[in-house]
C-alpha cells in the first residue's frame, strides 16, 4: 500500500481520462503553440489563429477517445474546424470525452507578438464542462486561500453582486495582508471603466490587460504569481476553460453569463436584435431569460471528476514562457498541465528533428 499522502497515491487516484489522456492533452496544445508561433508578429491574427485550430485538431484527431468538441471556434455554419458539436478523436477506445478549445487564446497578441498568447484546452467526462453559448460571462476569480477562509468564516463570502471592496476585503483577510497589497486583473475594455474606477478606489493595484485574462485566472491559484483576483466580463468559453483549472486547483469562481450587446452597452434595439438571434440557441442549452442571470459557482461550470487542462504559452506571459524556434521546425516550448487527481506539471519540451544540427541545448 503507498503512503496515502505520496505521490504515488495520486497517481493512483487518477480518473481513466486523466490516465490516458493528459499527457497526450500537453501534445495537443504544444503542436498548437508552435503553429501560433510561426505567424507570431505577423499581423495577421486570422491566418495564426488558423493554423493553431488546423494543428489542435490534427492532433486531437490521434486520440483514442470519442470526444465531442463543447466549447470551440463556434457554431458549424460560421467555424469550418472544431465547432461546437465536432466529434474528435479516432473513436477507438471506452473515453467520451467532452472538449473545450481555444487554440490560439489572444490572436491579437499573437499577431502583435505581445505578451500572454497561449493555446489551450480542457477535457472531462460527459457533461463534465458547462457548454453554454458563446456569449460572455462576467466573473469574479480568486485562489485557494480564500476557499480556506471563506470555510472558517461562514458569514465572509465572495460575492459576484457586492461591492469590490468586500470582495477585496476577504481576499486580504485570507492572503493576511493589506487591500493596498493585492493587484486585481480586469480586461482594458470601456464596459469595466466603472467596475477599475471601484477596484482603484479600495486602494487596490490595478493590471489592466488588453487581451488574455484567463492565464491571470489561474494565477490566482498560484502562490507567488503577484495576482489575486480577477474581475470583469468576458468570452465564455474562456471562462469556462478557467473554470476547469481553477477546479482542479482548489480556486473560487462565480460567473454568470451576459450577452456582449448588454455588457458593452449596447442600444435597446441592439440587445433585442442580440437576444432575437442568440435566445433561440440558448434556450435549446435550457438558458432562459429567467435564468439567465444565474450565478455560476465552480461545480456548475466545471462539474466533471476525472477533469484535465493544458496550456502552451505562445508568447512569454504571466505562468509560461514563449515558443523558440531553433530551424526547420525545431522548438522548445513550455507548458502547464494538469488534472483533478492534483498532479499539475510545468514542462519544457525540446522537439528535435536533427541531432547533429540541433544538439540538445540549454537555453
Ligand atoms: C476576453 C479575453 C480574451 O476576448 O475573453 C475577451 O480573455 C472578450 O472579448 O483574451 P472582447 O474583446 O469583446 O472584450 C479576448 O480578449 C480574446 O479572445
Ligand atoms: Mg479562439
Ligand atoms: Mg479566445
Amino acid at each position: 500500500m503507498p503512503h496515502p499522502k505520496t505521490a504515488e497515491a495520486l497517481i493512483k487516484c487518477a480518473g481513466p481520462i486523466e490516465c490516458s489522456l493528459l499527457p497526450r492533452l500537453l501534445h495537443v496544445t504544444e503542436a498548437a503553440a508552435i503553429a501560433a508561433s510561426y505567424q507570431m508578429g505577423r499581423g495577421d491574427k486570422n491566418y495564426a489563429d488558423q493554423v493553431s485550430v488546423e494543428a489542435m485538431r490534427r492532433m486531437l484527431n490521434c486520440l483514442d477517445m470519442k470526444g465531442i468538441i463543447k466549447i470551440g471556434e463556434g457554431e458549424r455554419d460560421e467555424a469550418p474546424m472544431l465547432y461546437i458539436g465536432e466529434e474528435v478523436g479516432t473513436g477507438e477506445g471506452d473515453l467520451e470525452v467532452d472538449i473545450a478549445v481555444d487554440p490560439l487564446e489572444g490572436t491579437n497578441l499573437a499577431a502583435d507578438g505581445i505578451p500572454g498568447a497561449i493555446a489551450v484546452m480542457a477535457m472531462a467526462e460527459r457533461e463534465g464542462l458547462f457548454h453554454g453559448p458563446d456569449i460572455y460571462m462576467d466573473k469574479i476569480v480568486v485562489g485557494p486561500e480564500v476557499v480556506k477562509y471563506e470555510k472558517a468564516h461562514p458569514d465572509e463570502k465572495i460575492d459576484l453582486d457586492a461591492p469590490v471592496i468586500r470582495n477585496l476585503e476577504i481576499v486580504a483577510k485570507a492572503f493576511n495582508r493589506n487591500i493596498d497589497e493585492l493587484v486585481v486583473v480586469i480586461l482594458d475594455r470601456q464596459r469595466h471603466k466603472e467596475k477599475i474606477k471601484e477596484i482603484r478606489g479600495t486602494g487596490a493595484r490595478v493590471n489592466l490587460i488588453s487581451d488574455g485574462d484567463l492565464m491571470p485566472g489561474i494565477a490566482t491559484a498560484i502562490r507567488g504569481s503577484g495576482i489575486h483576483m480577477v474581475l470583469g466580463a468576458g468570452g465564455s468559453g474562456e471562462a469556462v476553460l478557467t473554470a476547469a483549472a481553477m477546479k482542479i486547483l482548489g480556486g473560487k469562481m462565480l460567473a454568470r453569463l451576459v450577452l456582449p450587446t448588454v455588457a458593452n452597452g449596447g442600444t435597446p434595439e441592439e440587445i433585442e436584435a442580440e437576444k432575437a438571434e442568440k435566445m433561440p440557441r440558448l434556450e435549446t442549452m435550457g438558458i432562459t431569460e429567467e435564468n439567465i442571470n444565474d450565478v455560476m459557482d465552480i461545480d456548475k461550470l466545471a462539474p466533471g471528476k476525472d477533469i484535465i487542462f493544458s496550456a502552451t504559452g505562445v508568447t512569454p506571459g504571466i505562468l509560461l514562457k514563449g515558443v523558440s524556434l531553433f530551424g526547420e521546425g525545431d522548438a522548445r516550448v513550455h507548458s502547464i498541465t494538469m488534472g483533478s487527481s492534483g498532479v499539475v506539471k510545468f514542462t519544457d519540451t525540446i522537439y528535435i528533428h536533427d541531432k547533429e544540427k540541433n544538439p540538445l541545448r540549454m537555453g
